[in-house]
């Protein structure tokens, strides 16, 4: 890899990567809807909307891999998830095949699989089960990733984040969270390692209480070094702050499930 694209530069992931992959590739061009901080050396800094194919084309121009963080990061009303996040990441896996860009990692969410109950231990292989419109669309990334992969060879690795972040914010986040190294680990392995050619991985680190089977990420290499139950005592102490949410506390995708649900709460059983 000589020339790597972040998209979604601007968001807490993308300024995180922007740091720690500096040096690590020889270029690394930055690209938001948003203004940038301008370009250092080792870097190119560009200003796109990822629904403007004419636009993704000019951005995936000359790159090599690419971490597509691009998009909206949470629930939203319909029209611009089908925009930002459907649109937007279709274009970028066509704009990248023409340009015959080798890899992507798509940031997926944990919300794709979010309708799982947190007593269930889930791997890369389980269908999808999103708790939102978000979901819906991380669901679609994973497929269209595929399908590249599949179709025209690509080698596509989808990191199905949890809660990146310095620490653990509450009780479902000791589950889920994913320390700013670790990411950096998974994202190397998207974008070097040899035996790629589609990838579900979860982005979580070493949690003793996570919902997750990564064995597929370890397999690959990585070695997580975050450990949630290091910082228990603050989730917790967050955690009493919160009211009890009956839906979002039984699953894992959390208050994703909760918003707006109007199902049948005796339901709360394992999904087949
Ligand atoms: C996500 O996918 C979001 O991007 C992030 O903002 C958090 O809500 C995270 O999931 C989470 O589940 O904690």
């Amino acid at each position: 890899m000589d020339r790597v694209l972040i998209t979604g530069a601007a968001g807490g992931i993308g300024r995180s990567l922007r740091e720690s992959l500096l040096g690590v590739y020889r270029v690394l061009r930055l690209s938001d809807r948003v203004p940038l901080a301008p370009a250092r050396t080792g870097e190119e800094v560009d200003l796109t909307e990822l629904s403007d194919m004419a636009a993704v084309e000019r951005m995936v121009d000359g790159v090599d891999g690419i971490v597509h963080l691009g998009g909206i990061s949470g629930e939203s009303e319909w029209e611009p998830i089908l925009q930002s996040n459907i649109a937007g990441t279709y274009n970028l896996f066509e704009a990248a095949r023409r340009a015959g860009v080798q890899r992507i990692i798509v940031a997926t969410s944990n919300h794709a699989v979010g309708f799982y109950p947190r007593d269930r231990k889930i791997d890369h292989q389980v269908v999808p089960r999103p708790d939102s419109r978000y979901g819906v669309s991380k669901a679609f990334g994973e497929a269209v990733g595929a399908l590249y992969a599949d179709k025209h060879g690509l080698k596509v690795t989808c990191l199905r984040i949890g809660n990146f972040g310095d620490k653990p914010l509450d009780h479902r986040r000791l589950s889920i969270w994913l320390k700013p190294e670790d990411m950096v680990q998974l994202c190397r392995i998207g974008l070097e390692h040899p035996d790629i050619h589609f990838e579900i991985l979860y982005g979580v680190s070493d949690n003793e209480r996570s919902w997750w089977d990564n064995h597929r990420a370890y397999d690959l290499g990585y070695r997580p070094t975050g450990k949630s139950e290091d910082f228990r005592e603050h989730a917790m102490a967050e955690q009493a702050k919160l009211k009890p949410d009956p839906v979002g506390d039984f699953y894992q995708g959390g208050a994703f499930c909760g918003m707006e649900f109007s199902g049948d709460k005796s339901r709360i059983i394992e999904p087949e």
